[in-house]
């Protein structure tokens, strides 16, 4: 027999899930935050957490609980949004689950199942941040990173991280190709495929690692080519968008949602880390490729587009804003995000502000001396003005 808790908590649900999202006040003139995120972890059907029966579950209690949901990449298809989101358990293990939504800021929710990808790695114990490229050979990709305990190293907490890949017309049924290899990079994550063929070659933008957390020697965003992908494989890698000293991606950086192919270049929606005191802060930095040569960097703007503010400061891992998922429907932009490895938010532009802002943001100079200086010929012809 059902337990009657299930009709108070399936009531939280439904407003939740038909809660209107509004534009916050915050202004900066490049895109527009919202008042809610757009998936939490209470977004999660209550039959992927509670055992509904009254006699195994007198006391309703969450059987297999929900951490956190964050990280998604997304597509639209038809009419619809849809984010492959990272669903974190209780127990530490993430998987994805797909979720819909007619508007894309806000109804979104999940299907009655997640997904279930073939399982090829025994040694796999985790996956996660799938980014969905729509490629021009008629699939959609989706790469992820596969997590396995790195047996080479005496450390317990030792992991090794590689590149998965499965492909599906419908994010229904999803086949499973090898994961990429990169000769040159021990360890690889925030991979991402370009939707287009270069030279006729499957194009990943790489993020090659010394180690499972630290890129070391690798130095930044790097671009190869594969001719199969069913198994790929990447033997030079070169570097697209650079780490540099005292920016944003000093400590890394990494590919985030697909690049948006437009008539000036791609842009990308990349993530930035540096070191502080209180621990590694991410933010989400923006740069622009050349379309025959996408690992040619021709523009980058200075600084982040997305920083984590307010409540968004605080989660799992704080201080963190993350993107692997970006839709552009139409004239409209609709970029995805998650906030300290917890919720999903989204920030919507348009093409013509992104392109205004990737291409005519001055770069950083890379020293105070120069910044003020720039900083100060923008106010003395505002001064000009007033
Ligand atoms: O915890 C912040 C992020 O850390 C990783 O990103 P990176 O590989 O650049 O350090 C990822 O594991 C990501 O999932 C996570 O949000």
């Amino acid at each position: 027999m059902l337990h009657p808790n299930y009709y108070i908590e399936l009531n939280k649900y439904r407003k939740l899930i038909e809660r209107k999202n509004g534009k916050s006040s915050i202004y900066n003139g490049i895109f527009e935050r919202y008042e809610h995120p757009v998936l939490t972890r209470n977004h999660i059907p209550l039959t992927w957490k509670y055992d509904l029966n009254i006699e195994s579950n007198p006391y309703f209690m969450e059987r297999l609980g929900v951490n956190a949901v964050f990280n998604a990449g997304a597509i639209k298809l038809g009419d619809t949004f849809y984010m492959v989101a990272r669903i974190e358990g209780k127990d530490r293990k993430s998987f994805f689950g797909v979720a819909e939504s007619k508007t894309g800021i806000d109804g979104f929710s999940f299907w009655e199942y997640p997904i279930q990808l073939p399982d090829l790695y025994p040694e796999e114990v985790n996956v996660y941040d799938m980014r969905l490229t729509q490629h021009e050979d008629g699939y959609i990709y989706g790469v992820f990173c596969s997590e396995s305990k790195d047996t080479r190293q005496n450390d317990l907490s030792a992991a090794k991280a590689e590149a998965g890949i499965v492909r599906t017309k419908d994010l229904k049924s999803w086949e499973r190709l090898d994961n990429l290899l990169t000769k040159r990079s021990p360890q690889q994550r925030n991979v991402v495929l370009l939707p287009d063929f270069v030279d006729g070659k499957y194009a990943f933008y790489t993020r090659p690692m010394d180690t499972f957390l630290d890129t070391g020697s690798g130095g930044g965003i790097g671009f190869g080519l594969c001719d199969d992908i069913e198994h790929a494989v990447i033997d030079e890698e070169i570097i697209t968008s650079q780490r540099k000293f005292h920016t944003i991606t000093e400590a890394k950086n990494g590919g985030g949602a697909v690049p948006i192919k437009t008539e000036k270049g791609y842009i990308h929606i990349a993530h930035g880390v540096r070191n502080t005191a209180a621990g590694l802060r991410y933010v989400i930095y923006a740069f622009a490729t050349d379309l025959d040569k996408p690992w040619e960097v021709i523009a980058e703007p200075s600084g982040f587009l997305i920083e984590p503010l307010g409540k968004e400061r605080v989660g799992d891992v704080s201080n963190v804003v993350f993107t692997n998922g970006a839709i552009v429907d139409g004239e409209d932009v609709f970029i995805y995000y998650a906030s300290s490895d917890t919720r999903m938010h989204v920030a919507t532009t348009t093409l013509d502000r992104l392109k205004d802002y990737v291409f005519n943001t001055p770069t950083d100079p890379l020293r105070s001396s120069d910044c003020v200086k720039q900083r100060c010929a923008l106010i003395e012809a505002n001064l000009k003005l007033l």
